[in-house]
């Protein structure tokens, strides 16, 4: 059984996972429109995930004798500028789910929950290689700059990428 604190905290978690997939959803649509569509596949599939990452915390709260509460959801930002800014919103909105998701283990351990604890190591992973993912993608767009030529082929491999098989976030 939850205890009131750590329900809450969790449906805190499930709102900040549902911000993100409508915030990587309005980036994809935005790639979409600048016919980057191998970006823009990247993405609708990182919302996906999103919303799996959503779905598992509502499993979780209810599995557990709790009452998942479904949020109401802001609008995202859409003034999206480049293809370098969406990456790097994207860490930067990534960096503050991880202080987020420290805050809910932080709240385990306070009340002595090992079982949430335990649940939330899998988000703790998570976090680790959305952020190295951000900061690589970055990385290569630096190195892009302006090249036209650069661009075509990076958004061509993150269309291999959406391609893999989506097994993560199940
Ligand atoms: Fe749910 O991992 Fe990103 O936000």
């Amino acid at each position: 059984m939850l205890s009131k604190k750590i329900e809450a905290a969790l449906n805190g978690q499930v709102e900040v996972e549902a911000m993100s997939s409508q915030a990587y959803l309005a980036m994809a649509s935005w790639a979409e429109n600048q016919g980057l569509s191998g970006t823009a596949a990247f993405l609708y599939k990182h919302s996906d995930e999103e919303r799996m990452h959503m779905l598992k915390l509502v499993k979780f709260i209810n599995e557990r004798g709790g009452k998942a509460i479904i949020p109401a959801l802001k609008l995202p930002s859409t003034n999206f500028k480049s293809i370098t800014g969406i990456f790097e919103s994207l860490l930067f909105h990534e960096t503050k789910v991880t202080q987020e998701i420290n805050k809910v283990v932080d709240t385990c351990l306070k009340e002595k929950d090992y079982t949430t604890h335990n649940f939330m190591q899998w988000y703790v992973s998570e976090q680790i290689e959305e952020e190295a993912l951000a900061r690589t993608l970055i990385d290569k767009l630096n190195l892009i700059g302006n090249d036209k030529g650069g661009l075509y082929l990076f958004d061509r491999d993150l269309e291999g990428l959406s391609a893999a098989p989506a097994e993560r976030g199940q």
